[in-house]
């Protein structure tokens, strides 16, 4: 016979207030005996809180961010078989107590003094028992300086993940395990120099408990953590934080996640490189590296839901396996403009609108330009017809003269076009100002003072600041077609390769003829611009290339 029974919060080693960091099952589900139903986590343990029986969830009490103690209801639970463990058994369905079993090792919590000065060795607590545990974290190193109550190594048995804290504040002197080994009760992991233990430490010495022996180096018994269920309280046995397999729970240890918490990181998307995808210490920090370089989304992903990129590590290969090699540091602007296009690539949904323009007459005009103005200096270049043309097409499509702003899009009113400059160092794009109202020889002048500026290492801030729309021109070099990286905020940029002579057909003539084809690739951000408007923008391009006069239409 199935009945109702109120499930909640078991002894945790006496913290009140602790938060429920994940609620793991909803209204509805079936549960086996042990499954975990809620995580708490205190700012020294993580813990789950298992069904007491089997049976269906029919009301979740809690929720993410409640604080719970011990006898907080946490969920109503349907039994299944009306076979509550021992500690349920029996008792009335609506007032059934917990489990009687904590659900999980609390933090190992200093109880005796360390003295003043000296050196004492800091020693694995009362673990519940548990033998050969393997050590997964050691967060601090020799010269450390460390608080009281400072997270010193994480343990993790199959039941529970713990931090052992510091009994005093003071100096590691010597760290004595290492990631990988396992520790017991009384295992000596550290020797921690000077620091007087806090007076709650002492107050908290258990009076049974002997006095440190007289030694040159005194023992500091550290931590008693409560244990988990022992024999008497057969109920609820601690249960893994994380399932094989299964990576709907964050495995990281609690100063992990109190770390990640006090920066404001999602630990859900910290992507981990420990042992079972556990997340470091490391990990969160290159999170926020990678976050703060702008390449965040690029890398993270929530654990669950498939929003985002469950990306696999680098691969790491040692080359010089494979012939000889030479390993040189990417150069200072490399670094900067592939933050840059990575965090465009990845967060811009990028379309390209490929499309060619007739500029047989365009580069005759240049020439015979260039031919009268030879006493000049400046060289009309191909690059100053294509931002005055794209200053025309953006005048007409104005949304591509926008930017994104949360949910505003900013039209901007001033025509600043960037040009993509291949230096060697790396790309740069300077930005000519106030395209429209300058004149092709001015821009002609212009790009070439800034592409030389870039050259040369000379270009200034305010020379790459404040770009409209960008045109990246491979035409000198070659190709046909690419696919530009939009500069973001910016919405669109025009790719420009190598025009060559193509036959094309004359329809007057009825006959082909050579004409010279220049080929556009417009990247365009799909948040912002459709496609058909990005293919009739294009399209205008083309035309004005083809013909200039079309811009006075
Ligand atoms: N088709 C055919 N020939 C072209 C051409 C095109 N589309 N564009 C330029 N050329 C020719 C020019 O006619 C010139 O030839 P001559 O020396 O015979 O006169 C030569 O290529 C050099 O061109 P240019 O002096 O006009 O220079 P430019 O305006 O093409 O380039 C600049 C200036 C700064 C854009 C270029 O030097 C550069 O750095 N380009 C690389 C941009 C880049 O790296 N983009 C990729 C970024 S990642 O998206």
């Amino acid at each position: 016979m199935s009945q109702v029974i109120e499930v909640k919060v078991p002894d945790i080693g006496g913290y009140n207030d602790v938060p429920v960091i994940e609620v793991l099952v909803k209204a509805g589900d079936r549960v086996e005996a042990e499954t975990s139903l809620v995580t708490l986590e205190s700012d020294k343990a993580t813990m789950d809180v298992p069904s007491p029986s089997a049976g269906v969830v029919k009301d979740i009490k809690v929720k993410v961010g409640d604080t719970v103690s011990e006898g907080s209801l946490i969920i109503m639970l349907e039994s299944a078989d009306g076979a509550a463990p021992a500690a349920v058994n029996g008792k009335a369905a609506a007032s059934a107590p917990a489990p009687a079993a904590p659900a999980a090792a609390a933090p190992a919590t200093p109880t005796a003094p360390a003295p003043a000065g000296g050196t004492t060795e800091v020693k694995v607590p009362d673990i519940g028992g548990y033998n050969d545990v393997p050590i997964i974290e050691v967060l601090v190193k020799a010269g450390d300086k460390v608080e009281a109550e400072q997270s010193l190594i994480t343990l993790e048995s199959d039941k529970a993940t713990m931090d052992v804290p510091s009994p005093s504040a003071g100096v590691v002197k010597e760290v004595k395990v290492k990631v990988g080994d396992t520790v017991s009760e009384g295992s000596v992991i550290i020797l921690l120099e000077g620091g007087a233990a806090p007076a709650q430490t002492q107050a908290t010495a258990p009076a049974a408990q002997p006095a440190a022996p007289a030694a040159a180096a005194p023992q500091v018994e550290v931590p008693k953590a409560p244990a988990p269920a022992k024999a008497a309280e057969p109920a609820a046995p601690l249960v893994p934080l994380v399932q094989e397999g299964e990576h709907t729970i964050s495995h990281a240890s609690p100063s992990v996640r109190k770390f990640a918490r006090e920066l404001g990181v999602d630990v859900a998307r910290v992507p981990g490189s420990g042992p079972k995808g556990r997340i470091t210490l490391d990990d969160v920090r290159a999170f926020i590296k990678r976050a703060m370089s702008g390449q965040g989304a690029a890398v993270s992903a929530p654990a669950s839901g498939g929003a985002g990129l469950d990306l696999l590590p680098w691969p790491k290969i040692d080359f010089a396996k494979f012939g000889p090699v030479e390993p040189k540091p990417l150069s200072r602007i490399k670094k900067i403009s592939g933050a840059n296009l990575h965090r465009n690539w990845v967060m811009i949904p990028h379309v390209t609108n490929n499309d060619n323009a007739d500029i047989t007459d365009l580069e005759a005009f240049r020439v015979l330009l260039n031919k009268e103005n030879e006493k000049s200096g400046v060289k009309v270049t191909l690059l100053a017809f294509l931002i005055k043309a794209c200053v025309a097409a953006l005048k007409k499509f104005p949304t591509f003269n926008a930017s994104l702003d949360g949910d505003n899009l900013v039209y901007k009113q001033y025509f600043n076009i960037g040009f993509a400059a291949d230096t060697p160092n790396g790309l740069m794009v300077p930005v000519i100002k106030d395209a429209d109202k300058k004149g092709i020889f001015e821009i002609a002048r212009e790009t070439s003072e800034l592409a030389k500026a870039a050259r040369d290492g000379k270009l200034k801030p305010d020379q790459m600041q404040g770009g409209c729309f960008s045109i990246s021109s491979l035409g000198g070099i070659g190709g046909t077609y690419f696919t530009p990286i939009i500069n973001a905020p910016e919405v669109a940029i025009l790719g420009v390769c190598r025009s060559t002579q193509q036959p094309v057909w004359d329809d007057a003539k009825q006959q082909f003829v050579p004409r010279l084809i220049l080929p556009l690739s417009l990247s365009y951000d799909h948040r912002v611009i459709d496609g058909a408007e990005a293919a009739r923008f294009n399209t205008y391009l083309a035309q004005l290339l083809h013909d200039f006069r079309r811009a006075m239409l």
